[in-house]
C-alpha cells in the first residue's frame, strides 16, 4: 500500500471503521518514567478513567491536573475475532495534542508531531486474535521549534508549565475521535478532485491513488442517486452536463464513489461527498463559481465548557445553527485545523472555510496578543533556536492539512500563519517556501494567505506579496485607542488609506476585530467591556469596511467566548465572543446579524 493519507474513515462491504471512543485508562507521568517502567508493553498501573475524545484539563477539580504539562498516557483495548491476512488494519486518531507515540501490544506503530491533524498507525503486524492492548504516550509541552509556538518552564517544585505565545488554553489529550479501520490489501488511499465550469456544464479532473494495479472506476451520483458522470482510469476527467453547483449557503452535494475493480469484481470502494464549485481571486474580488462573494462570519475556536477542545457533535451542531441564525457564510479555523466533522458540516451547509495551520505564536512576547494588537511585536525568526526544525514541522502540518482537507468544497483558502512576525528578511525567507509548498500541493490551486497583525503594516510587511488575498487582524478601539472610537476610527482609516495607496489589486479580509465584552455589563454611553461598547465598535467598523472597495470580508473575533491561560488581561478567558461560551447571543450579535441579513 502507498502512504496512507488522511482519508476520513468509511464503512461498506469492503472496508470497516469502528469507533473506539469511550472511557479509556489514563495517567500522568510527571517524572517521565513510563517507558522505563514498561507502560508501553504492559499497560498502565493505577490508571484514572478518561473520556476520549476530550481535553483532560477541565474535567478535574484541582489546578495541578488542569495545568499539567509533560508526558501522559492513555490505554484502551479492542478485540478482534480473527486476524485475516488478506486485510490491513489501521488506527486513525483525529488528533493527539501535541506529540504522541502509539503502541499496540507493546509494538510501536506510529509517532506524530503536531496536535491538530490525524495520526494514522498501521497495526497489521501488531494485532492478534482476541484482546489487543493499545497504549498512547502523549506530550503537551510547547517550544519554539514546533507549532503552535511557546516555551516550557520549570517551576521551583520541579513541575513543568507550558507557556504559549498565543491566547488560548493549551488544551491537550486525545481530543478527537479514534477509529479502528480494516481495509483490503489492495485499497484506495487517496483521491483528488478539481473543477472547471463551462457555461452550465462542469469538468471534474480527478486522480485516484491506490495500491496494486486494479482498474479504477469513479462515479458522480446526483442527490437522487442517478449517475451524473463516470470514468475509468487512475486519472482523467469527468464531464457533468448541466451540473448542480455547490453554492454559498446553498450547497449541492454529489456522491462520489470510487471503486477498485479486478477481473470484473469490485475489491475496494470509497465513498464521499463532493461539491462542484470554483474559487478564484480576480483583482480585488473573491469569486465563487465566478460570482463576487463577500465573506461574513467569524474566526472561531474549537472550545467549549468541560470538553475544552474535545470534539463534540452537540457543540458542532449548535455552532452551525448560530452561524446560520447570524446570516454568516464563512469562518476561519483559527488557529489550527479543526476536527474533520467541521468541514463535513460546512460542506453540507454551504459555508466557506479559511483553513489555518497551527502556526501561531511566531512572535516572542509574554502576552503576545497584546503586543500584536498594539503593533509592538518583536522579531522571531532571526533568533529562533532552530528555524530549520520549526520550518520542517510547519511544512508537515501544512502538507497534512492540505492532504486531509483538499476535497472539501467548503475550503476556499489555506492560511499559512496567524500573526507571525513578517517584517524581517528572515521572515520573508522563512515563509516563501511554505507558500510555494501550499500552492504546489493543492490540486485545486486555492488561494493561499496568512494573517497579519498590526506590526505588519503597509510599509513594513514583507510577506503580503506572497498572499493571494490579504487577511488583517486589527483592534482599533480596543488595543489601540481603547474607549476612544472616534480617534480609533481616524487611525484605522489612515492605515487603510496607506494600504489602498499601495494598490495591491488584491482583496482584503478582516480576519479579526473585536472587543472583550461581559454579558453582565451594560453601560450607556458604552465603556470598554460593556455590551453597548461592543455594538458601537461594530458600527464604527461597518463604516470603515464600507468605505474601501478592496475590503471583501469581515470575520469577527470571536464567534464565542473561549478559555485562555490566566492573566491580568483575561477574566476567565477571552470575552470577545458575539456569543457567550454557552452559545447565547450578546447584544452585538443582533447588530451584526442585522447587517449580515441585509447584505446579499
Ligand atoms: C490576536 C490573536 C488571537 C487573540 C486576539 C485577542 O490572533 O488569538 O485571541 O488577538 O487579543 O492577537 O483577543
Amino acid at each position: 500500500m502507498g502512504i496512507y493519507t488522511e482519508l476520513y474513515p468509511v464503512s461498506n462491504e469492503f472496508r470497516h471503521a469502528e469507533s473506539l471512543d469511550g472511557l479509556w485508562r489514563f495517567r500522568f507521568d510527571p517524572e517521565g518514567e513510563g517507558e522505563k517502567r514498561g507502560w508501553a508493553d504492559k499497560g498502565l498501573p493505577e490508571a484514572l478513567s478518561m473520556p476520549v475524545p476530550s481535553s483532560f484539563a477541565d474535567l478535574f477539580t484541582d489546578a495541578a491536573k488542569r495545568d499539567y504539562c509533560g508526558d501522559f498516557w492513555y490505554e484502551a483495548e479492542f478485540y478482534l475475532k480473527e486476524v485475516d491476512e488478506s486485510r490491513r488494519r489501521f488506527l486513525r486518531f483525529g488528533s493527539v495534542t501535541h506529540t504522541c507515540r502509539v503502541f499496540v501490544n507493546g509494538k510501536e506503530c506510529a509517532s506524530h508531531v503536531g496536535g491538530f491533524l490525524p495520526v494514522v498507525a498501521e497495526i497489521t503486524g501488531a494485532v492478534v486474535p482476541g484482546r489487543n492492548v493499545l497504549v498512547v504516550k502523549v506530550n503537551n509541552e510547547l517550544s519554539e521549534t514546533n507549532i503552535p509556538c511557546g516555551t516550557t518552564v520549570r517551576r521551583s517544585d520541579g513541575t513543568k508549565r507550558a507557556m504559549g505565545y498565543f491566547d488560548f488554553f493549551n488544551y491537550s489529550g486525545i481530543q478527537r475521535s479514534v477509529y479502528l479501520m480494516e481495509l483490503p490489501r489492495e485499497a484506495i488511499y487517496d483521491y483528488e478532485l478539481s473543477y472547471r465550469l463551462d457555461g452550465k456544464d462542469a469538468y471534474v479532473d480527478y486522480a485516484v491513488m491506490a495500491d496494486g494495479d486494479a482498474d479504477v472506476k469513479i462515479t458522480f451520483k446526483d442527490a437522487e442517486g442517478n449517475v451524473a458522470a463516470s470514468a475509468s482510469g487512475r486519472s482523467g476527467t469527468l464531464f457533468i452536463p448541466c451540473a448542480h453547483l455547490w453554492k454559498v449557503r446553498s450547497a449541492y452535494l454529489y456522491d462520489v464513489v470510487i471503486e477498485l475493480v479486478r477481473e470484473g469484481k469490485t475489491v475496494d470502494r470509497y465513498q464521499a461527498k463532493a461539491g462542484v464549485r470554483t474559487v478564484e481571486i480576480s483583482g480585488e474580488n473573491i469569486l465563487i463559481n465566478g460570482e463576487k462573494t463577500y465573506l461574513k462570519g467569524f474566526s472561531k475556536h474549537e472550545d467549549a465548557d468541560i470538553v475544552g477542545r474535545g470534539f463534540s457533535y452537540p457543540v458542532l451542531k449548535r455552532d452551525f445553527e448560530c452561524l446560520k441564525w447570524m446570516g454568516a457564510n464563512c469562518f476561519r479555523t483559527s488557529h489550527y485545523p479543526y476536527s474533520d466533522e467541521w468541514y463535513r458540516m460546512a460542506d453540507e451547509e454551504g459555508f466557506l472555510v479559511i483553513d489555518e495551520v497551527p502556526a501561531v505564536g511566531m512572535m516572542r512576547s509574554i502576552a503576545n496578543f497584546l503586543a500584536a494588537g498594539r503593533g509592538e511585536a518583536k522579531g522571531f525568526f532571526a533568533d529562533c533556536p532552530d528555524t530549520a526544525l520549526l520550518s520542517k514541522n510547519h511544512a508537515s502540518a501544512l502538507s497534512e492539512m492540505i492532504a486531509r482537507d483538499k476535497n472539501h468544497p467548503s475550503v476556499i483558502a489555506w492560511s499559512v500563519f496567524n500573526e507571525a512576525e513578517t517584517t524581517s528578511e528572515e521572515a520573508e525567507r522563512y515563509f516563501a517556501p511554505l507558500f510555494a509548498r501550499a500552492r504546489e500541493l493543492d490540486p485545486q490551486k486555492r488561494p493561499v494567505t496568512g494573517v497579519l497583525e498590526s506590526s505588519s503594516s503597509p510599509k513594513r510587511c514583507r510577506v503580503n506579496k506572497m498572499m493571494d488575498f490579504i487577511c488583517l487582524n486589527r483592534y482599533y478601539g480596543w488595543y489601540i485607542c481603547g474607549g476612544e472610537l472616534k480617534e480609533a476610527e481616524n487611525l484605522f482609516r489612515s492605515e487603510m488609506d496607506a494600504w489602498q495607496a499601495l494598490d495591491l489589486k488584491k482583496p482584503f479580509v478582516f480576519t479579526e476585530f473585536g472587543t472583550d465584552t461581559l454579558d453582565s455589563l451594560h453601560k450607556l454611553p458604552g465603556v470598554m467591556w460593556s455590551q453597548e461598547y461592543q455594538q458601537e465598535y461594530m458600527l464604527m467598523h461597518f463604516d470603515v469596511f464600507d468605505s474601501y472597495p478592496m475590503i471583501q470580508g469581515e470575520l469577527v473575533w470571536n464567534f464565542a467566548d473561549f478559555q485562555t491561560g490566566q492573566g491580568i488581561m483575561r477574566v476567565n478567558g477571552n470575552k470577545k465572543g458575539l456569543f457567550t461560551r454557552q452559545r447565547q447571543p450578546k447584544a452585538a450579535a443582533y447588530t451584526m446579524r442585522d447587517r449580515w441579513l441585509r447584505q446579499k
